[in-house]
């Protein structure tokens, strides 16, 4: 059996996942999840309230389910140069839910091989199943959940993305990371921090106060949820401390001490696009819809959508205190998209550019008069 399940391990080690573990499919405790949605704490994703007992109880998903096979893929991408705009790191990469999908079929198909089980015996899920991936990973010994709310690994630090398989097969459970790594006799990796000792960097770290207590985070402070779920206008009170992050945010992530382990990951299930990075924000500003569908084609950026990222450009570009950007910025102000013209008009005040706004509108307005004068001079088809 140990063998057996050993050569699962391996397998699936060898498609690419970089961690892989097992836990007992038992429902885990649900009231920190439960507290979060009462509080509000998800925003707008009320998916997350109506799957939220499935995310619990992997039996309410698979009946049956006996246990669950946490796999993480680490992402981190080494040092990148720093450009002008700044990108979460997990979305510099062709989009993770596509590339990771067929490295989980596979991964199904090796069950199948090992145990005799059938299609009908797993599922497969990153990301988008109703799983609370940190909490099983948590306790399948992956890591523990830090003070960030991130899933922390010793050997990865938070730069892994998590993927999840439950399956009717019984796989006995690995340990989790306490009396594993730390050497701690009891369950410190159960409670939120356990391994983050004295350490509070990350709560300090966040630019939004989005971590109003260690592991919880608001979805409604948070950077990285506004810049990429909320598909409406930024609250104006959040827009300054978004600085330059343009899609997603690393700031609670980036300081924490358990990355130092951190390697530069396999890629045997990603595809690298550092090359977005380097998009200057003249060159954002610009994009046209084409140009947008072509160059975020693959990534997980293409579903924040065009005026999605334009509306995010201004704010970076309103935080940059570059006037040179104003020209690009007041034409924007008169963009067909009440979404983008809402948020150029905030950065173009905040570089203080309030009268070449009033100069473009006058002239928006002339040029109006104009044609309606024109309109009744020379009527249409007379
Ligand atoms: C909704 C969501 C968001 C929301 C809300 C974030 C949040 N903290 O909940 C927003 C849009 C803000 C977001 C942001 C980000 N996200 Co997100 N997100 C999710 C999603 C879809 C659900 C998370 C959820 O259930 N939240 C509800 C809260 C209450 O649950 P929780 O944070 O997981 O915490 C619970 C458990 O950890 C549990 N628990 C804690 N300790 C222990 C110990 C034991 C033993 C047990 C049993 C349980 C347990 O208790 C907590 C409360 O119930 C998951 C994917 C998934 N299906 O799980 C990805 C996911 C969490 N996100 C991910 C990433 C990468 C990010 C960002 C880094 C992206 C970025 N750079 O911009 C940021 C990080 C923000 C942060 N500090 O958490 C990764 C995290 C990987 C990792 N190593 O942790 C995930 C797992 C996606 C993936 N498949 O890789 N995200
Ligand atoms: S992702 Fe950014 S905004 Fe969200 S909690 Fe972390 S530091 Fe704060
Ligand atoms: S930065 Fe410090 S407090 Fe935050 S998760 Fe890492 S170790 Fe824990």
């Amino acid at each position: 059996m140990a063998a057996r399940r050993e050569e699962l391990r391996r397998r699936l080690v060898a498609l690419g996942f970089d961690e892989v573990l097992f836990a007992v499919a038992a429902a885990l405790p649900g009231e920190g999840l439960r507290d979060w949605l009462a509080a509000g704490r998800q925003a707008d994703m009320h998916w997350m309230e109506r799957t939220a007992e499935k995310r619990l109880d992997p039996g309410r998903v698979l009946t049956g389910t006996r246990s669950v096979i946490l796999l993480g893929v680490n992402y981190w991408p080494g040092p990148l140069p720093a450009g002008e705009a700044t990108w979460a790191r997990y979305a510099l990469h062709e989009d993770y839910h596509d590339t990771l999908q067929p490295a989980l079929v596979e991964a199904g198909r090796v069950l199948e091989e090992l145990y005799g089980v059938s299609r009908e015996d797993y599922r497969g899920y990153t990301d988008t199943g109703p799983v609370l991936e940190r909490g099983w990973a948590a306790r399948a010994g992956l890591g523990f959940v830090g003070k960030n709310a991130m899933l922390i690994s010793r050997r990865h630090g938070n730069w892994l993305f998590l993927a999840s398989i439950l399956t009717r097969v019984e796989l006995a459970p690995d340990e989790p990371v306490s009396r594993k790594f730390a050497g701690l006799p009891g369950e410190a990796d159960r409670a939120v921090g356990g391994l983050c000792g004295t350490c509070t960097r990350c709560l300090a770290a966040c630019p939004t106060d989005a971590l109003p207590a260690p592991g919880v985070v608001d979805a409604r402070r948070c950077i990285s949820y506004q810049t990429i779920e909320n598909k409406g206008v930024i609250p104006r009170e959040l827009r300054a401390g978004i600085g330059r992050r343009i899609f997603g945010c690393d700031a609670c992530l980036e300081v924490c001490p358990w990355n130092r382990f951190a390697q530069v990951g396999r890629r045997l299930l990603l595809t690298v696009r550092h090359d977005l990075a380097q998009l200057t924000l003249r060159e954002l500003l610009e994009l046209t819809p084409e140009q947008f569908a072509a160059t975020f084609r693959r990534t997980s950026i293409k579903r924040l959508k065009w005026a999605g990222l334009l509306r995010n450009a201004c704010l970076v570009a309103g935080n940059t205190g570059d006037r040179t950007l104003l020209p690009l910025l007041v034409r924007l102000a008169g963009h067909e998209r009440a979404l983008v013209r809402a948020h150029a008009v905030w950065a173009v005040r905040r570089l203080g550019g309030e009268m070449l706004l009033a100069a473009a509108r006058a002239a928006e307005t002339d040029a109006a008069v104009l044609e309606e004068y024109a309109a009744e001079v020379e009527p249409v088809g007379g």
